[in-house]
């Protein structure tokens, strides 16, 4: 199936609606196997097992530890290909297309979260604007696909957005590994002179999120018995470019582009998962 023809793309009123929020909550886009095969494959790579012999970029817990925080993997793609086949989804691709209004999107990095049940302040996202992160790339208009592997809710601490912040600008104040919610939100009030108001995402399992990189968002502990399990899927429309100089040039997409001011972020570490009219990716659609 060509990604166009999935009838769960957003509608004019929902792009009309990320437009104005700067996060659109989508559809069930996994079938129940994918998403079960996710699930273990996710797990492998948690517990180090890299069926492609190639490690990550980064993770915040050793494979062989217990498991009583929040894991964040970056480029957890790199080590199985089941997740790579998510990482690269045209359907997503697709999405993110219309909901930016690029011709054609490529992936910018994942993410492997896993939010392990009952864990506390251990398990909290502080509150954040992607770009915050990503100011090596441009234009900001970066978005991330959310993607649910079980169903996610206030109980189990899905995420929050703030609805409009992406028009606020890049704010001074965020925080992604800051466990303290409520300083952290009373000092991006204080600095952005605005009430940091948040809405959930609450998705069933295999559906999508999707939030603008200059959103702010975060998420609260995992109080319920249920493992919170999740991708973030970080995509940038086709002709985002490398700015030189700022301070995210730690970002491990700067030394995997290895270019110059102004080159494009392209290539085969970014990968096109969607383009118009295109053919679209080696991967077969799955949804
Ligand atoms: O999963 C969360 O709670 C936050 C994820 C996040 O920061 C992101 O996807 O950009």
């Amino acid at each position: 199936m060509a990604a166009e023809h999935f009838d769960g793309l957003p509608t004019d009123a929902d792009v009309a609606f990320y437009r104005e929020n700067g996060y659109w909550l989508g559809p069930k886009i996994l079938s129940d196997d994918a998403l079960a095969a996710l699930l273990e494959h996710q797990w492998r790579v948690i517990k180090g097992k890299y069926e492609s012999g190639r490690p990550p970029t980064g993770r915040n817990i050793e494979p062989d530890v217990p498991v009583d925080r929040l894991v964040k993997i970056d480029n957890s793609y790199w080590c199985d290909a089941t997740i790579a086949r998510l990482a690269v989804n045209p359907i997503i691709g697709a999405m993110a297309a219309r909901l930016t209004g690029a011709k054609a999107i490529r992936l910018w990095h994942d993410q492997l979260l896993y939010k392990p049940p009952q864990t506390g302040g251990a398990g909290v996202v502080g509150w954040h604007q992607d770009y915050h992160y990503w100011q090596c790339a441009a234009p900001a208009e970066m978005i991330t696909a959310w993607v649910a592997l079980t169903d996610v809710d206030e109980s189990n601490g899905c995420m929050e957005v703030v609805p409009g912040s992406h028009r606020w600008g890049l704010q001074p104040e965020g925080d992604f590994f800051n466990q303290d919610l409520e300083a952290l939100q009373q000092r991006i009030e204080a600095t952005s002179g605005r009430a940091l108001e948040t809405a959930p995402c609450i998705l069933p399992a295999g559906a999508v999120s999707f939030h603008h990189c200059l959103t702010f968002h975060g998420s609260r502990p995992n109080l319920s018995d249920r493992p919170r399990r999740s991708f973030a899927i970080h995509l940038m429309p086709d002709g985002t470019r490398y700015r030189a100089g700022t301070p995210s040039e730690a970002h491990n997409c700067v030394a995997l582009l290895s270019g110059k001011d102004g080159d494009p972020f392209a290539g085969p570490y970014f990968p096109v998962l969607y383009r118009e009219g295109g053919d679209g990716n080696p991967w077969e659609v799955t949804a």
